[in-house]
């Protein structure tokens, strides 16, 4: 409990020096009945990124899921992914490290010829149509990394500013992620405010195929909407790239 105070929210926190993945454990966690968790790991053996992808995840790092289970449909659960992405780049921003968000939830530092990624989150769920039954909303920031011990394509709290008190980073991300989810309509505009994709030619590779075209805005509960050749298209899911730096 004086751990959950430290970090400033009402949460049971659980540390751990090594986990496979803080995600897996926060999901048995939920298979066990608990809520309001957050699973903390200095290192992890086996972290994953969407579609099972690896997340590089050294010590240093911050690696932490966070168990919830709010009382909204499954529909709304990607505006929490926004959040999470928000609530990382507010964090990086006040550690010095100019960061945005690329759709829906990566958080990168722009460089001369493109971008650095410094965070992904990951949201698992279980639940039907009507409500969820839990989310939980994994999150791997970049901080006091070497960039060597790094995929090509990352960066680190490190490697831009210099060291960070991962404690006091979480804590700020865990404060701001509960603020945001308190009041799903304050997610959107917080996240307009810290795009990088909006305004940018984007390609997004979906299930249904590749969508090329001009990113024009976000809609609720995230959606992507992309102004193509044959009018806008509207899309939940895939993975998005930049075509211009
Ligand atoms: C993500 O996936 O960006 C979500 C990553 C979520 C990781 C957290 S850590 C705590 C919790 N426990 C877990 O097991 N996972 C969550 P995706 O968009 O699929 O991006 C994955 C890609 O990012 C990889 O294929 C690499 O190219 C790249 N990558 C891997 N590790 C990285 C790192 N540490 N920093 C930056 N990029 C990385």
């Amino acid at each position: 409990a004086a751990v959950a105070h430290a970090l400033g929210a009402d949460y049971d926190v659980a540390f751990h020096d090594e986990l496979p993945s803080t995600n897996a454990r926060a999901r048995d966690l939920a298979a066990e009945g608990a809520t309001d968790t957050l699973v903390v790991a200095a290192r992890q053996t086996g972290g994953r990124g969407r579609l099972d992808r690896e997340w590089a995840s050294p010590e240093g790092g911050i690696y932490a899921s966070l168990l919830v289970r709010p009382d909204v449909p499954a529909t709304h659960a990607p505006a929490y992914t926004l959040a999470a992405a928000v609530a990382v780049a507010d964090a990086a921003r006040s550690a010095g490290v100019d960061a945005g968000i690329k759709w829906p939830n990566d958080v990168l530092v722009p460089t001369d010829d493109g971008a650095r990624k410094l965070c992904g989150v990951l949201t698992e769920m279980e639940g039907e149509a009507d409500r969820v039954s839990w989310l939980v909303v994994g999150i791997g920031v970049n901080a006091n990394v070497a960039r060597e011990d790094l995929p090509e394509t990352a960066t680190s709290v490190l490697a831009e500013t210099g060291p960070v008190e991962r404690r006091a980073l979480l804590a700020e991300v865990v404060d701001r992620f509960a603020d945001l989810t308190a009041d799903l309509d304050a997610v959107l505009p917080a996240w307009r405010d810290r795009a990088l994709t909006l305004g940018r030619e984007v390609r997004v590779e979906t299930p249904g195929g590749t969508v090329e075209g001009t990113a024009t805005d976000v809609e609720f509960p995230g959606t992507l909407v992309v102004e193509t050749a044959d009018g806008p298209v509207r899309v939940t899911a895939g993975d998005c790239e930049h075509l211009r730096p």
